[in-house]
């Protein structure tokens, strides 16, 4: 059932319902012209209220209708029968009225809603534009900076925000349906407002204003597509009159829905949806109760770890082993607050509510109370150990044990206590206050509960909590070593760094690999070179890097690294020692330098990190390929209007070609690493994709 008319006196109620958010799927769209077409037909009837059941007014479309041809009536269609309407029309809004749902207001007459409600039009974060009249009519109500800006943003408007633009005409309490039959009813036996009729003269447009908005949006939006198209349409509800601005608002909607980025930034939104749904795991599995929180280690890891569930107003025990170490973590923890306040975005007084939640302690015993205890330590096993030993000693019953780890073995740190069950990873990117990723690592013997109680307080500390299995470098670190091996290589073979970094940041990535691994610090890699079987890893790929260490270049902490950086300043400069040190060590190996093309830079960097995307797949670390796709997205800045890397390797090259690709490259270096993953082979034997891939 998505919809029902109610006649309350002279008022018509048209109602939807389709849970959970009211999503525009065609049923709705047929219950809306059912609705409008008895209001009409009613002689009782002198004015309606469109109202939604449930927690929210329309969402917007249907966006799994996306994927097929679109049934009739389409939404633009039901607007057109509610502008026909000789009867005005109230939207009444609750929760939030998202894309179409706020489109179908907006071809209201009036719009009341509750102070809680938010209005939007988040198509661009679909890579779409608002395709049923709303780039012609938020201006026409709302002027045309604060319409454009909200389309550029899709960002949630506030009520009374949308009260003050003239988006809607007023907020109500209490029954919100009985407050629209009032106000739809003091309406009656006026002529309809029909937002269509507003003008919008020509003369409101500054001069320039478009051409500037494309230059700042061009800037803002790097390489998207339907923020462009956006401010065409708008640019058309200024220029057009309204039934010819409808016309090219359709074009230029079409255009975006045929744009690859569309398809990706849509495959986007249901892969974050997806990666918090544990296969198989039982309906009675619920989370643990997570009311405070310890971190053990105070430095950059843990004293970002801590703010997070500050942030969250979750109380945290901050423990290190010395009053120095503990001064120095509160010291950084302040001053990252203070400089967040300098920005406006944090009060003094938000800043000192948040300092206090985190309580320092040099004892383990002050950790006993703790729900949830992550430990942030050094990277060795020997004092994971310690540390494990120690916690399972004064650790609660049923608490959450929880490693901070990058690479080291949940199974192996979960030996070192007699409740394995109740350890697993919880691996943050740095900076941990700030980056969105965190990795949710399953031990072998992890309890599903323990599992969910991770991904629970994920979403709580508004992280996007990926499960992975245990394995080095758990899903992105494993498959970034494919993408550093193939950038550093290309540099030995001929490229120069700025040459790779500028591919791949052309490509939509927020850096070079190579500056990233300045960023980094070279000297991470270098120590895991030190540490690591040599069989695990191309020695070569390497060289210059270890050589660059051994000069004291460890990346923009010296100001030097793979680049040159000016003190204060993070711009790579290419440096002529470093060239001269890759052909140096080229020569040494006895590479012929060559000529090397974008396209294998971008070839051999993802193809490298997708042929171990599929490991990962097929040895069943990562539930998803869109799992992946989300772990790089949000760990390591992989432009989204691509879908991320195994999204990109289906859609965009298409995986037979990927395949043929690896094969080629394969030959060419008849190293191991370019062994085609036998997943990837049975998919594209089996003429299949990713999604079939378990
Ligand atoms: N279509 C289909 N399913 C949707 C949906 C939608 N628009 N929005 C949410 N869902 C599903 C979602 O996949 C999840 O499913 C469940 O609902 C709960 O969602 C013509 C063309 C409304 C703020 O972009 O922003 O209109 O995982 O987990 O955190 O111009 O959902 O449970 O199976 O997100 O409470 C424009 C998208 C569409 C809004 C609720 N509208 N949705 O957040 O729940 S394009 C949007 C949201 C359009 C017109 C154009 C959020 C929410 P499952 P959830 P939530």
């Amino acid at each position: 059932m998505s919809g029902r008319f109610e006649a309350r006196g002279d008022v018509g109620i048209i109602w939807i319902d389709n849970p959970p958010v009211n999503a525009i799927s065609h049923a709705v769209r047929v219950a809306l012209l059912d609705g409008l077409k008895q209001a009409e037909a009613s002689g009782d009837i002198q004015a309606v209220v469109i109202a939604c059941a449930g927690r929210t007014f329309m969402a917007g479309a249907d966006i799994t209708e996306f994927s097929g041809p679109l049934k009739s009536p389409g939404l633009p269609e039901v607007i057109d029968a509610l502008d026909a309407l000789s009867k005005p029309v109230v939207a009444a809004i609750h929760g939030t009225a998202f894309g179409g749902g706020f489109e179908v207001a907006l071809a209201c007459d009036h719009r009341v809603a509750l102070a809680s409600a938010q209005v939007g039009l988040p198509e661009v974060k679909l890579g779409l534009l608002p395709g049923a009249g709303g780039t012609q009519r938020l201006p026409r109500l709302a002027g045309l900076e604060p319409a454009l800006q909200a389309m550029l943003s899709g960002d949630p408007i506030p009520a009374p925000v949308a009260l003050g633009m003239g988006a809607i005409d007023k907020l109500v309490e209490g029954d919100l349906t009985e407050a629209a039959v009032t106000f739809a009813r003091e309406k009656i036996g006026s002529p309809r407002r029909r937002v269509r009729d507003l003008t919008l003269a020509p003369n409101a447009v500054p001069a320039g204003f478009f051409d500037a908005a494309r230059q700042r949006t061009a800037k803002e939006k790097r390489n998207l597509f339907s923020p462009q198209r956006i401010i065409d349409a708008v640019e058309a509800a200024v220029t057009l009159p309204f039934d010819q601005g409808i016309q090219r608002e359709r074009e230029l909607f079409l255009e975006c829905a045929r744009n690859s980025q569309s398809k990706a930034l849509q495959h986007v939104f249901f892969a974050e949806r997806q990666v918090s749904k544990i296969p198989g795991l039982p309906a009675d599995v619920k989370p643990r109760p997570i009311q405070s929180v310890a971190i053990i280690g105070a430095g950059t890891m843990g004293g970002g770890i801590a703010m997070n569930f500050a942030n969250a107003g979750i109380p945290v025990t901050l423990l290190e082993v010395n009053q120095e170490g503990l001064e120095r973590g509160l010291g950084v923890i302040r001053k990252n607050y203070e400089a967040t306040a300098a920005k406006g975005r944090l009060t003094a007084e938000q800043v000192e509510t948040r300092m206090g939640l985190i309580r320092p302690t040099l004892s383990y015993d002050a950790l006993a109370g703790a729900d949830l205890v992550i430990e942030a330590v050094f990277e060795t096993l020997e004092v994971k150990k310690k540390v494990f030993e120690t916690l399972d000693r004064v650790a609660k019953k049923g608490a959450v044990l929880a490693t901070n780890t990058s690479y080291l073995s949940i199974d192996t740190i979960a030996g070192y206590t007699s409740r394995p069950a109740d350890v697993l990873g919880m691996h943050f990117f740095s900076p941990a206050n700030v980056m969105k990723l965190l990795e949710v690592v399953r031990g072998t013997r992890t309890a599903p509960d323990v599992l969910a109680t991770a991904l629970d307080i994920a979403k709580r500390i508004k992280k996007v909590g990926v499960v992975a299995g245990n394995c080095h470098g758990f899903i992105g670190n494993r498959m970034l070593e494919g993408y550093m091996r193939e950038g550093s290589l290309l540099v030995l073979e001929g490229a120069t760094p700025q040459q790779v970094d500028q591919a791949l940041v052309k490509f939509g990535m927020p850096m070079g690999v190579l500056q990233m691994g300045d960023l980094a610090g070279l000297d991470i890699g270098y120590k895991s070179r030190k540490d690591r079987d040599p069989a695990t890893f191309e020695p070569k790929a390497g060289a210059v890097a270890d050589k660059l260490v051994e000069m004291g270049r460890l990346g923009q902490k010296t100001q030097a690294g793979y680049y040159d950086y000016q003190p204060g300043n993070r711009t790579p400069v290419p440096s002529d020692a470093v060239a001269r040190v890759i052909e140096e060590t080229a020569a040494g190996y006895g590479i012929q330098r060559r000529e090397i093309t974008e396209q294998e830079i971008l070839e051999r960097c993802f193809l490298a990190m997708v042929n171990i995307g599929c490991e990962v797949l097929r040895e069943g670390i990562a539930y998803r390929s869109s799992d992946i796709d989300i772990v790089y997205l949000y760990g390591y800045g992989f432009p989204a209007h691509r879908g991320g890397p195994m999204f990109w390797a289906e859609h965009e090259l298409g995986l037979p070609q990927a395949l043929e690709k690896i094969r080629e490259y394969g030959r060419k270096y008849g190293n191991r690493w370019w062994t085609p993953s036998p997943l990837l082979e049975r998919l594209v034997a089996e003429g299949k994709g990713f999604a079939q891939a378990v």
